[in-house]
């Protein structure tokens, strides 16, 4: 759905579907043949602006990896299984037929699950969405479901739905809510573990035995998951199998948008092209520079995406803030992911971490929300965001002598001050044939990312 040369796109033909949105049957004038697959769903570039605009200014939001593989939390019959993948993949790494993985739902009963608390520690991290998984890989669904009996509320002692009270939080939060939905299934008989392939990789590539039939029962549970809880975000994953094509996308992609045309749904949806979907997904890592169309990061704060019991291996809030910021400034978003408990609780060390992060963005929020990627090169002290009128400095490595240098290409600098000091008192500021010298107190305000404001005339 991404529009790549959208001044070079030409109309050749419209083709009604039933449903509120026309299906733009469009070639590319100057694109080679290949681009005779039809686009996914017409929308003028202002119109798309318009849907993706509280996305692109949100820049940071949660993702949630819960399901019924918390209750084995990265372990089989005592054992660990090695993390070939992240703990969500337990029914694959530890290689367990559906009769052995399916009666751990009797065992799932998040009795300590707290929709508001979870609201209110990524509304309290400053984040803007939510992201959690409906149905991962292992099949089982986490919401209130017609399609099948595996599901949270059918096959469990927990007997109701989580996913509601989590929308209506959210909601009260003023956070958007979003789903994850996996078209890789371990569970559906209408696909199977791919008999030419061994051990995970069978789980990993499987194949469709009724590809008809799957698609539509995702169709329909993607049709539960929309009306019933109103999302704004669809992250689609495991598109990498062989029986899922782009064509396949695009029609997911236009049935789920004549649902709901304001939704706004990533490239996995096809095959991760820059032109399926609304935006690319780099996954465990930040681009070296942003990439000419919308995209974000998803990130886990561990190693795991689903609860594994083992895995302390957290990353600094340092760490965590610095990646926003290196992210913001190259104009992405980062999605950063929580993996609950069994019992419905997130892991105290992530919910620290995620306090420092709301605590630095309570100062310096402004620096990042609604931000342009930065004007110029990365400086080698930190980087640079923007927005009309403004750049944000964004100093990790306070100078020692006690100036900074701001290139020619920031714009020429009217004024400075520390977004950390509420009175904006004018820093001393001098133009240089590179730039511009600002004169920074001894101390920084912050010791991870302390952030200067240049208001320039462009
Ligand atoms: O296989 C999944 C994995 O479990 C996790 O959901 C990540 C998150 O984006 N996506 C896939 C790996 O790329």
């Amino acid at each position: 759905m991404k529009r790549r040369r959208p001044a070079l796109l030409c109309v050749l033909g419209l083709a009604l579907l039933a449903g509120p949105l026309a299906r733009l049957e469009a070639a590319d004038a100057l694109a080679p043949a290949t681009a005779a697959l039809p686009k996914a769903v017409a929308e003028t570039p202002a119109a798309r602006d318009a849907r993706m605009k509280w996305w692109r200014e949100a820049r940071f939001g949660m993702f949630i990896h819960w399901g019924m593989y918390a209750v084995l939390g990265g372990k089989y019959k005592g054992e660990e299984i090695a993390p070939k993948h992240g703990a969500e993949w337990i029914m694959c790494d530890a290689l367990l037929a559906r009769a052995d993985y399916e009666p751990f739902a009797r065992q799932f009963n998040p009795v300590k699950f707290n929709a508001d608390e979870w609201a209110r520690t990524a509304a309290g991290a400053g984040m803007k969405y939510m992201v959690i998984t409906s149905k991962h890989h292992d099949g089982f669904s986490m919401f209130d479901t017609k399609q099948t009996d595996y599901s949270i509320v059918r096959a469990t002692p927990y007997g109701k739905d989580p996913m509601k009270d989590l929308a209506a939080a959210c909601k009260r939060a003023g956070l958007k809510f979003g789903f994850y939905y996996s078209q890789l299934d371990w569970h559906h008989p209408a696909l199977a573990n791919n008999p030419d392939k061994k051990g995970q990789s069978a789980f990993r590539f499987n194949i469709a035995l009724d590809k008809a039939k799957y698609v539509a029962y995702m169709k329909a549970q993607l049709r539960e998951l929309i009306t019933q809880y109103d999302p704004a975000v669809l992250f689609f994953d495991g598109q990498w199998v062989d029986w899922w094509t782009q064509e396949d996308g695009r029609d997911l992609e236009a049935y789920c948008r004549g649902l709901k045309p304001d939704l706004i749904i990533n490239n996995r949806v096809g095959k991760s092209k820059p032109e399926d979907g609304d935006y690319g997904t780099p996954e465990q890592k930040i681009p070296a520079t942003g990439l000419g169309y919308d995209w974000e990061t998803c990130m886990t704060l561990n190693d795991n995406w689903g609860f594994r019991e083992s895995d302390h291996n957290w990353k600094s809030a340092e760490d965590l803030i610095r990646k926003l910021v290196d992210i913001a400034s190259k104009g992405g978003n980062f999605l950063l992911n929580v993996g609950p408990t069994a019992e419905g609780v997130i892991p105290q060390p992530s919910v620290e971490r995620l306090g420092q992060m709301g605590q630095w963005l309570k100062v310096n929020g402004e620096a990042i929300y609604a931000t342009q990627p930065s004007p110029c090169e990365q400086p080698k002290w930190g980087r640079f965001t923007r927005k009309a009128g403004r750049v944000y400095a964004h100093v990790f490595d306070w100078p020692a002598g006690g100036s900074l240098e701001i290139p020619a290409k920031a714009g020429k600098v009217a004024k400075a001050y520390l977004l950390a000091d509420a009175a904006h008192a004018a820093l001393k500021v001098e133009a240089t044939a590179a730039g511009t010298v600002v004169a920074l107190p001894a101390k920084a305000p912050d010791a991870i990312d302390s952030v200067v404001v240049l208001e320039v005339r462009e």
